[in-house]
């Protein structure tokens, strides 16, 4: 693995530009659970319960109650080595960074990342469905105050400012995100299982623009085989090998 590092070190430096994808693995060691795999949240909770624009309209104030437990957990969690390697890999490469989340836990941004794409929204965030507003909220509400009411206009008609399965992402952000992957000389992709599309498509677009592709996750996943190299491992303990 030592030498695949290296190698992925070396096609680092030489390069003007890298895209980054990151999913749920770069959170684990953070204490934040993933979604597949073992105690993955998509084992005790039904995407279709709980992860859907239906599922919200049936029952907001359950879907809120599950957002707020989430993002309790998330409030109190650190970024971790992994994390940090980011945000030095940005203070290098500086405007040829480019970060790509999955993840709406906001610990790219907590750890210091400047240039984020949250392609899936963000749990701090609430949208009203009435005034259409978007804003960040980090209280961690009791059950009796959700739904939240929004800040603007008062309404309880509020929701986490995240994408839900069957949602369309934001077409000008995904579009931003697609071309970046074409756009780069390095593509490295961060524990992601490559289970959830759009964004498992990117590092695909990376290498059929002909980019070197890495990929750092504790196992093979669906991203595997469109990467040069796969360094399979914990990334809090794999990725701080780059800047050696
Ligand atoms: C859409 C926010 C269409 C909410 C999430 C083909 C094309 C387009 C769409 C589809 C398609 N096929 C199917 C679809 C529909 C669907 C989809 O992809 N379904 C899947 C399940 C088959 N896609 C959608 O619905 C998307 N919308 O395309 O709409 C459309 C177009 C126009 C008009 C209308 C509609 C929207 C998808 C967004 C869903 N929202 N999250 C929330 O978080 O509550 S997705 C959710 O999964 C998270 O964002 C998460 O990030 C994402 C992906 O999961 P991962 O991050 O990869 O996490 P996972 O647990 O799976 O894997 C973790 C990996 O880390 C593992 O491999 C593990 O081994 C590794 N790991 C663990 N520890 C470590 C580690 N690695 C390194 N170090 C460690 N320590
Ligand atoms: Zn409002």
């Amino acid at each position: 693995m030592i030498e695949r590092i290296k190698k992925a070190a070396d096609k680092i430096k030489k390069a003007k530009r890298i895209t980054i994808l990151t999913g749920a693995g770069i959170s684990k060691a953070s204490g934040i659970p993933t979604f597949r795999g073992e105690d993955g949240l998509w084992g005790k909770y039904s995407i279709s319960e709980f992860a859907t624009l239906e599922a919200f309209h049936k029952d907001p104030k359950k879907v809120w109650q599950w957002y707020n437990y989430r993002k309790k957990l998330i409030k109190q969690a650190e970024p971790n080595k992994a994390h940090y390697v980011l945000v030095e890999l940005e203070r290098i490469f500086k405007d040829g960074f480019a970060l790509i989340t999955q993840n709406i836990d906001n610990l790219h941004t907590k750890a210091g990342n400047k240039s984020v794409y949250e392609l899936h929204g963000n749990i701090f965030e609430v949208k009203c469905l009435i005034c259409n507003k978007i804003y960040h909220d980090q209280t961690i509400y009791k059950d009796d105050q959700l739904p939240p009411k929004c800040k603007y206009c008062q309404s309880i008609r509020t929701r986490p400012n995240v994408v839900w399965f069957g949602e369309s992402l934001d077409v000008e952000l995904i579009k931003k995100a697609m071309a970046l992957a074409a756009s780069c000389d390095v593509f490295i992709s961060v524990g992601t299982s490559g289970g959830v599309q759009p964004a498992a498509g990117l590092p695909k677009i990376a290498q059929r623009m002909g980019k070197y592709v890495v990929e750092f996750n504790a196992e093979y996943s669906a991203i595997s085989m469109f990467a040069d190299d796969v360094i399979i491992g914990n990334a809090e303990k794999t990725l701080p090998m780059l800047l050696n």
